[in-house]
């Protein structure tokens, strides 16, 4: 440690205090566990002052940011520097609301009914941190837990598990386990990690209204107070110490079609890419489900099923435009005549039961064994495996079953399993499992392609946003579902995930016309944008139905497409900021309470406000407009902010609001992402004054982090526009710019050296 980090480093109360910048301070108290952060793989240090003062009981620890007291018994408070307490420690007991109404009689009675009982004495934890629940606070984060915006009133639980019936609500536990929450009172926001991938839980008033909670069955107390002006300061300061998301392959926020079954047979994944082309519904992926393999073995292909062997059919797929991303899930298929299976077995790379051999369970190949991903050499191996798919010419993995499911109970927690240099018992890494295993498919794509990655995960921990883009599992094709889309997606992106989808349509259970349709509308704007259903269910192609359906699936594909530059802007805009790229109206109008429980909106970026129609047979609904002025959409309209409007929204219409004088680049439509760079690029300006930067690369490889990119600023004054290259990185550059105002389309041609001019006659040809 420097010796400046040394002086932002402080011990008190049997706590280490480190504060890392004004706006992330770390809190530490060394229990016996390993310590390191599989979150976090750069601190983002921040040389800062740090005033200090100690009284008798309390010690005062101010930063530009953060207030901290803490007192002689372990009690943090922390406060805004204006004095605003954002996290004070509750000093009374606990007292599990409704516990004294039950005798023991009526418990009897009540659980032999089978209804299992809310009030639970509060169980004994290692780790208890209990805070002050404020009557007006609203709590958000925790990656995609099921049910609503503001998770104040339930409790959750963070343990990774593979869950197939239909969720509710109230499901305290899926995929995923990140850790991090938000708590924004009256305007004032702050964020607390806890860095324990152990079995933990968080508890938003449910107990009781008096306190929230978290608790961890073991590992050492370790957490980040996070600070910041706003809501998205916040955040930001949570994506810094966790990691950002790279770019995507700009592809990726393409359309991608998906199905469990399609890849039984070759003439199956062709005849789907011919459904697309021939109902002209853009696509750039086709994902192949576990079928594809030989007998589920990972890495392998089933010659059978695909006669001309898989490299020639990767490659009939391209050429008609289609990419194909392939699924590995992480039970390995024990079979001595396996080679991935020999040679991890042979090297110890195997989660190991008492007496040392690979524990076996069952998963889709039947016998099968797990690779130990916390073991470094492990993630190497498993990396270099993905060559097989990559020489292939596939374009992306995507990790399925690595909570890790098992068919036959749940992995016993105490299996031998690897920390990076130590044995840990199995639940320690439990929560880190799909976490390890996206990595090590990460860094195994980069290395072998030198591409960006495009990599899929199911279960996450925090920071599984550097390696990996997530759906929400096994979600059903019902109403709630497509509901719950919004929330969830919304609070992925405040936990660090920008990058995320839902099965549009639904996995589970048979959609309809109109569910299908309301689904693909709501998730337009979705980072993965990826229709995907169960095997058996009833098929949910967009021609799967009737002309309408299709006539109308098209019409949101199409447009997705327009939004491409869109969404991949605000990509890059979340490199530098951390700030997702799917928003809770809340985020960007954080001293707004009508935007904290807002369910059914969503924003993109600071200029796209979108209303879907997320219940059956509605064909109008109220808008929640925050400050400012809105323009709809679909013909202009100009509303006032701050207000409900009421619109309609037949079948067809998702209803769409620009913020007024947002500039939003406007992409072409074309079957798929063009490969070679755009030579032209469309502005429409949603009024007539605004200002915007764009940026451009190649869309696949790392050299736009050598500055080898274009950022170009476009600004309308009163109606005229300019246009400037304000970094020229990226040789290939516009043509052609078209700034399309309220008052009139202006055109701009490249002079070359950075220079765009206007061009006076029409353009002949315009996409
Ligand atoms: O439990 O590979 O969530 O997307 O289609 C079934 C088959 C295993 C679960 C994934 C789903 C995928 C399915 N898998």
């Amino acid at each position: 440690m420097l010796d400046w980090q040394q002086q932002q480093t402080f011990s008190i109360s049997g706590m280490i205090i480190t504060v890392i910048s004004p706006g992330i301070i770390h809190v530490f108290q060394d229990r016996g566990y390993p310590s390191h952060s599989k979150a976090i793989t750069t601190v983002p240090w921040e040389k800062t002052t740090v005033s200090v003062t100690r009284d008798k009981e309390v010690t005062e620890l101010r930063t530009a940011k953060l207030v901290l007291k803490v007192d002689e018994s372990g009690h943090v408070d922390v406060y805004d520097v204006t004095g605003n307490a954002l996290a004070v420690d509750y000093r009374g007991k606990r007292a599990p609301q409704g516990l004294d109404e039950v005798d023991r009689e009526h418990r009897k009675l009540i659980a032999g009914e089978g209804h299992s009982l809310g009030a639970q004495a509060p169980q004994e934890a290692a780790i208890t941190v209990i805070k002050q629940l404020s009557p007006t606070a609203h709590f958000y984060g925790l990656g995609d837990k099921t049910g609503y915006l503001d998770k104040r009133g339930y409790a959750y639980d963070n343990w990774n598990v593979d869950f197939s019936a239909p969720q509710l609500e109230i499901q305290p536990n899926l995929y995923k386990s990140i850790p991090v929450m938000f708590s924004l009172d009256h305007g004032c926001p702050v964020g607390l990690f806890f860095d324990n991938p152990n079995r933990s839980h968080f508890d938003f008033g449910r107990e009781n209204p008096a306190y929230y909670y978290y608790s961890a069955d073991e590992g050492n107390l370790d957490y980040y107070l996070l600070g910041g002006a706003t809501l998205k300061e916040v955040v930001a300061n949570y994506t810094r110490l966790t990691g950002h998301t790279p770019l995507p392959q700009k592809w990726t926020l393409g359309y991608q079609q998906s199905r469990w079954g399609y890849s039984r047979s070759a003439a199956e994944v062709m005849a789907v890419a011919d459904g697309l082309t021939k109902h002209k519904i853009p696509c750039d992926a086709i994902h192949l489900d576990i079928d594809y393999m030989d007998g589920y073995r990972d890495f392998t292909w089933n010659q059978r099923k695909y006669p001309e062997g898989p490299r020639a059919f990767v490659a009939a797929m391209k050429r008609k435009g289609y990419r194909l991303v392939t699924i590995i899930d992480a039970g390995v298929k024990k079979d001595e005549r396996y080679s991935v299976y020999k040679e991890g077995k042979e090297r110890h790379y195997f989660i190991r039961d008492h007496d040392g051999s690979p524990y076996v369970n069952t998963v889709w190949p039947g016998d099968a064994v797990f690779p130990d991903f916390g073991n470094p050499g492990v993630r190497r191996w498993w990396g270099q495996k993905q060559r097989f798919l990559t020489d292939l010419g596939v374009a992306g993995t995507w990790n399925d079953m690595n909570e890790p499911a098992s068919f036959n109970g749940p992995l016993p927690l105490d299996l031998e399993c690897t920390d990076e240099d130590t044995t840990v018992p199995q639940r320690q890494v439990h929560n880190v499992y799909g976490h390890n295993m996206s990595r090590a498919t990460y860094e195994g794509i980069k290395d072998a392609t030198g591409k960006r990655p495009f990599v899929i995960t199911r279960a996450a921990y925090a920071g599984t946003q550097k390696y990996s883009t997530v759906w929400t599992g096994d979600n059903r094709s019902i109403w709630p579902h497509l509901q719950w889309a919004i929330p969830q997606l919304c609070n992925l992106g405040l936990s660090g995930f920008p990058f995320c989808g839902t099965d549009i349509g639904g996995f589970a259970s048979d959609t309809t016309p109109e569910l299908l349709v309301r689904w693909v509308e709501a998730a337009l704007f979705s980072p993965l944008y990826r229709n995907h259903s169960e095997l058996g269910t009833r098929h949910q192609e967009p021609w799967a139905f009737d002309d309408q359906t299709l006539r109308i699936y098209r019409q949101y594909v199409r447009l997705r497409y327009r939004f491409i530059p869109y969404l991949y802007d605000l990509f890059a805009y979340h490199q530098e900021t951390g700030l997702p790229v799917m928003r809770p109206v809340i985020l960007n109008y954080p001293d707004d309470e009508r935007a904290a429980n807002v369910n059914d909106e969503y924003m993109v970026g600071d200029d796209i406000l979108v209303a879907p129609v997320v219940v059956k047979a509605q064909r109008r609904r109220l808008v929640y407009l925050p400050a400012g002025v809105w323009i709809d959409f679909w013909n202009n309209r100009e509303y006032a902010g701050n207000q409900d409007i009421v619109v309609d929204a037949p079948l067809d219409c998702l209803p769409l609001f620009v913020r007024k004088n947002a500039i939003i680049p406007w992409g072409c439509v074309t079957m798929h992402v063009a490969a070679a760079p755009d030579k032209q690029m469309k502005f429409r300006v949603f009024g007539n004054d605004g200002a915007t930067t764009h940026y451009q690369d190649n869309g696949c490889d790392f050299q736009y982090q050598k500055g080898e990119y274009n950022l170009y600023r476009v600004t309308v004054t009163a109606g005229q526009a300019t246009v400037k290259l304000k970094h020229h990185g990226y040789r290939p550059c516009y043509q052609k710019i078209t700034v399309e105002t309220m008052m009139g389309i202006q055109r701009f041609r490249y002079a070359g050296q950075d220079q765009y001019v206007v061009v006076k006659e029409e353009a002949e040809d315009e996409e």
